[in-house]
Parts: C-alpha cells; structure tokens; sequence
C-alpha cells in the first residue's frame, strides 16, 4: 500500500519548515513514487511550510539563515517534483516575461508562479530575480511576449513596476503587452494606480490572470 499523500503533504511543509534539505528531498522522492501529483505536492506541501516560515520571519522567531535553508530545502523538492508536473498541451502558446523587479532578491514566489505558468503550457522567459527594469522592456520585445508579470516582495522595491510600465509608454510599447504584478506587499488597487493591467494574489490565480488578459 502506498503512502497517504496528506501525510507526505505534512512532511514536505515539515521539511521545509525545520530546514531539512534530505529530508525535503527524500519525500519529494517518496511522492514521485507513489504517483502523487506533483503540483500539489509543491503547493499544499512545500509552499504551505514556506507560508509557516514567512509566519515565524515575521514573528521574529527566525532570522535570514533560517529562512534560506527553508528556502534550500524547498528549492532542492522542487527540482524533483517539477519534471513530474503535468503539462496542459491544449493551451494556445502565449508568451510570459517573468521576473523579480530590481534591487529585489525575494523569488520564492517567482518561483511558484513559473511552475502555474509552465504547469499551464505557456512558454514562460523567467529573468530570474533583481531584473534591471529595462530588461523586462527588452525582453517583451526580443521575444514578442504578450504578457509581463513582475513579482515584488518589498515596499522599496514596488515603485519599479512603476517604472516598467512608463517605460513602456515611452517607447511606444504599452498597448502591445499586458502586464501582470504580484507579490505580498501590493495589491488590484496599487496595480491599477501604476497603469498595470492585473494582479494577482497567489500563484494559481496566476494562469486564470493570463488566460483572461490575452484572450479575444
Ligand atoms: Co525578506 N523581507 N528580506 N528575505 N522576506 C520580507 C519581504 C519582509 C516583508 C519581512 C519583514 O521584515 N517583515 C521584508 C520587506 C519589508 C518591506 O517591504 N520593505 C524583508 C526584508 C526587509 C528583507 C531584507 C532587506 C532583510 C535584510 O537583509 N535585512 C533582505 C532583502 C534583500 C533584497 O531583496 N534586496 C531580505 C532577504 C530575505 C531572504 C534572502 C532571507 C529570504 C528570500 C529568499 C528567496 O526568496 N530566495 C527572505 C524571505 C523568505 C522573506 C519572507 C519571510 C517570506 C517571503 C516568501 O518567500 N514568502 C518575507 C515576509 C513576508 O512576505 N511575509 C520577507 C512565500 C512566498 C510563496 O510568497 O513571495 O508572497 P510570496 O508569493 C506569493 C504571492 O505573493 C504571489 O504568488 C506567490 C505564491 O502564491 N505572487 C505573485 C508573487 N509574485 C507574483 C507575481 C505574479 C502573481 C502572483 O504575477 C507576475
């Protein structure tokens, strides 16, 4: 009999929690084995022990080194799972520009939002994290993306979407992208104020955004 997946689940968050990167990798090997889905086992596993260690960031009872071996452990479950993810190949391609806005290192979430993306059958160009924001211009244009998602963790770093944005008025470029924010600090309201088209609250919302923003 296999194991019960609320159990690896659990475990997963556990891992990710207590920062134990074997641990984290044995049960991401163990769900691979007993055919437990991979997305969920990143979602309802791995991001649910990164939710608890934000919580615990916050709380002041873990500090950076914590956190980034939080974030290791997470990241090495990752690496087995997501060649597991099941593909929607019905998609129609679209092409996302990804990335965390400059001066901003913060791309757990990034992450997560590539693998609904990829997950979904779009092609995603990820620019990885503290991204020069003229490179999100550049990068919509060399690969002619119809979305741009930008992802910021900080209150110092938001203004930068802004910039994007006006960046891409003042070449001329705006009506041939839509563009996509997300990440803790903002909000629908912040994204409509900077001219940005959506925003999105968490990963999953994150495919049904740009299904709707690039159909017609
Ligand atoms: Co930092 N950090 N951190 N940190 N860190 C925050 C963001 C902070 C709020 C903590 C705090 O003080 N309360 C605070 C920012 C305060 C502010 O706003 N000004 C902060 C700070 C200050 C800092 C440093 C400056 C600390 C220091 O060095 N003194 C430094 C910054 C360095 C820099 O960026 N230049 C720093 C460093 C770090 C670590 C390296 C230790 C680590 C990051 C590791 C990494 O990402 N590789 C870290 C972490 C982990 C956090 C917290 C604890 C957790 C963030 C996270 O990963 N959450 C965070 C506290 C918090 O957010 N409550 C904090 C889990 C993740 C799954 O959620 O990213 O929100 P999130 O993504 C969600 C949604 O938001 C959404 O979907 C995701 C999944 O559902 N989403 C999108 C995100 N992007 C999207 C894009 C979309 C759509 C949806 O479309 C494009």
């Amino acid at each position: 009999m296999g194991v019960d997946k609320e159990e690896v689940f659990k475990n997963l968050a556990k891992c990710v929690v207590d920062g134990d990167e074997e641990g984290a990798k044995r049960w991401a090997e163990e769900a691979v084995k007993n055919n437990i889905d991979a997305y969920e086992a990143i979602m309802k596993g791995l991001a649910e022990g990164m939710r608890v260690v934000s919580e615990l960031y916050e709380k002041g009872e873990y500090y950076v080194p914590e956190v980034l071996l939080s974030a290791s452990a997470m990241n090495m479950a990752v690496e087995i799972l997501k060649p597991h993810i099941k593909v929607d190949k019905t998609s129609k391609p679209i092409t996302v520009v990804l990335g965390v806005v400059e001066g901003d290192i913060h791309d757990i979430g990034k992450n997560l939002v590539k693998i609904m993306l990829d997950s979904a059958g779009f092609k995603v160009i990820d620019l990885g994290k503290d991204v020069p924001l003229s490179e999100f211009v550049k990068a919509a244009k060399e690969h002619g993306a119809e979305v741009i998602g930008m992802s910021a963790l900080m209150t110092t770093t938001m203004p930068g979407m802004k910039k994007v944005v006006d960046l891409l008025v003042s070449e001329g470029y705006r009506d041939r992208v839509k563009i996509m924010i997300g990440g803790a600090p903002t909000t629908m309201d912040y994204a409509k104020s900077i001219g940005a088209d959506s925003w999105g609250k968490d990963a999953s919302e994150a495919v049904g955004i740009v299904r709707s923003l690039t159909a017609k």
